[in-house]
């Protein structure tokens, strides 16, 4: 019998993570992931009014703010089969790249950098090499030696002031902690430069969603902006080229600083590319449409099974039956009851709950277990990148050469796309969709204006509820994977809506077949230094960019009806 480690909860993520491991002899040999608070969300839609689904259901979360509101349109949208104007696509495009460009910024600087840079090493370092280094790596005008001097300076004042500040609570001089004092303070520099970067990210989904987090520009049918080439009222083209402003920015941080350090991080944590691979079904939506039926995209989208590219299999529109007849949720392992036994497929979904408490070999946490035709799948920025690679799309091909090759000339060693399969690997492919959304963002920036200068001002096409059911799905390929919003509308009211989630696919417990889910699965032959700083474990469940407010989407249970809104 091995050691028993629980981390609970799990931090620099969103929401309640439970994560249980046994170790034996310096490695884990089981796993749990344990989704550890409930929410309501997929029951307050029910009786609602359609159209008001995504305000609602954009409340899930936080972090993603804006990937449930997209979702949610896109699945009554479906289910009307409606059409939605080219610039209220291209406008919807620009946010959720954005929204996606933020979110990877801040997860890898923000969320996880910490579980491989060692901050105080940093206060070791010569400030001169460090950015020797740096600028031998990239032309990134932040990188010269006054910063680093002034980053080592404040870094100290914080650490003799005896307040760490945001740096509190690391895992500082950890055996697991290789990199040199100047890549730790190279790195140091960069997150608190990518603190301030992130906010030009946000500030385009402010001005185009009118609000962040939570956007409130969109409508069933197409988005509530008003345009005009010189009203200074709407969307002008002043508006816009300030945004265009924070695109160039953004690209150039993306390209000479995140994928560089990814990269960096990569080369140095080598040993990182052998554990962490898990599942190897991978699941990715195709998204960014480019017509008004969301029948061509900029991204594609597929599966591929058993790390094997050749098996990719496209999914390539809204419609796409293989897409909507592969998905099933079980509940085997979750603390919810169906009517009968067996996965349910969403549109028949159930959300009953039965909490059982932590039970191993039962039921032991709150996120439901998805399938894609019966198998478990791996879906965010890796799936992506791969089934983008597998689908011959050269801007990912661009941008996956490029890491791999300074991940290659930094290690010096030859380091190929197997590589992928693994802990790093899954932060080497957020930074490489990274730098594809930060082209796709000039992309549509371009579309939208040249649309708007043919003198299309249309962004919104009225929906009609006709009598009797109808059924529809949204996808959205959100920063953490395939998102899925399924809705029943009966008379023009929710009759059921389900939402199978990012993380849910990833983060959820054993399926109805007994097999792990991607997180669990991952964990499985970790090394381990010590039980009780269990940081490798950290490593790992990081890289996946867990957040269990979307997996669950359901409120406190003991918190009963706090309001009561009447719709009319
Ligand atoms: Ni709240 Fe979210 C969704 C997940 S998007 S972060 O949907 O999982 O990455
Ligand atoms: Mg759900």
């Amino acid at each position: 019998m091995g050691t028993r480690i629980t981390v609970d909860p799990v931090t620099r993520i969103e929401g309640h993570l439970r994560i249980d491991c046994e170790v034996d002899g310096g490695k884990i040999t089981k796993a749990w992931s344990s989704g550890q608070m409930w929410r309501g969300v997929e029951l307050i839609m029910l009786g609602r009014d359609p159209r008001d689904a995504w305000t609602i259901t954009q409340r899930i979360c936080g972090v993603c703010t804006t990937v449930h509101a997209i979702a949610s349109v896109r699945a009554v949208e479906n289910a009307l089969q409606m059409e939605v104007p080219l610039n209220a696509q291209y406008i919807r495009n620009l946010i959720i790249m954005a929204h996606a460009v933020h979110d990877h910024i801040v997860h890898f600087y923000h969320l996880s950098a910490l579980d491989w840079v060692d901050v105080t090493s940093a206060l070791k370092a010569d400030p001169d090499k460090a950015a020797s280094l740096a600028e031998s790596l990239s032309s990134w005008s932040g990188n010269g030696k006054e910063q680093m001097r002034a980053v080592k300076a404040r870094l100290a004042g914080f650490v003799n002031g005896g307040q760490l500040g945001i740096f509190t609570n690391g895992y500082w001089g950890h055996p697991a902690m290789k990199l040199s004092p100047e890549v730790n303070l190279m790195a140091v520099s960069h997150y608190l430069q990518a603190l301030e970067i992130q906010r030009k990210a946000n500030k385009i989904v402010t001005i185009l969603g009118a609000k962040t987090p939570h956007i409130q520009n969109l409508a069933v049918g197409g988005v509530s902006n008003a345009l005009s080439l010189d009203s200074p009222s709407v969307l002008t083209l002043e508006r816009l080229m300030a945004v265009k402003g924070w695109i160039d920015e953004l690209s150039d941080f993306v390209k000479n600083v995140y994928l560089i350090d990814v990269a960096a991080v990569g080369a140095f944590y080598a040993d990182w590319t052998q554990y962490g691979a898990g599942v190897t079904n991978y699941l990715c939506v195709p998204d960014i449409p480019l017509d008004t039926r969301g029948t061509r995209f900029a991204l594609p989208g597929g599966y591929i099974a058993a790390a094997d590219l050749a098996s990719h299999k496209p999914i390539t529109s809204f419609n796409d039956a293989y897409w909507q007849k592969g998905v099933e949720e079980s509940v085997k392992h979750s603390w919810y009851n169906y009517d009968a036994p067996g996965p349910l497929h969403p549109y028949q979904g159930e959300t009953k709950p039965n909490y059982t408490d932590f039970q191993e070999n039962a039921k032991y946490s709150w996120l439901k277990s998805p399938t894609f035709y019966g198998q478990v799948a791996q879906v965010g920025p890796l799936a992506r990148v791969l089934n983008m690679l597998a689908a011959g799309h050269e801007p990912t091909k661009k941008y996956a050469t490029l890491a791999l090759d300074t991940v290659s000339s930094l290690a010096k060693t030859k380091v190929g796309l197997s590589a992928m399969h693994s802990t790093i690997g899954r932060h080497a492919a957020r930074a490489i969709s990274c730098a594809v959304q930060v082209d796709m963002l000039a992309d549509q920036w371009s579309l939208l204006v040249n649309n708007m200068a043919k003198g299309d001002m249309s962004t919104y096409n009225h929906p009609v509820f006709p009598k009797g059911e109808q059924m529809g799905v949204g996808y959205h390929e959100a920063p953490r994977g395939v998102l899925s919003h399924w809705v029943v509308i009966d008379d023009g009211k929710v009759k059921n809506y389900q939402c199978v989630v990012p993380s849910t696919w990833n983060a959820c417990p054993r399926n109805e077949k007994d097999e792990p889910g991607p997180y669990e699965a991952s964990l499985i032959g970790n090394p381990m230094a010590n039980p009780e700083l269990p940081l490798e474990v950290l490593r790992t469940v990081h890289s996946f960019d867990p957040c269990i407010a979307c997996a669950i989407h359901v409120t406190d249970k003991d918190g009963g009806d706090t309001y009561t809104v009447r719709a009319k």
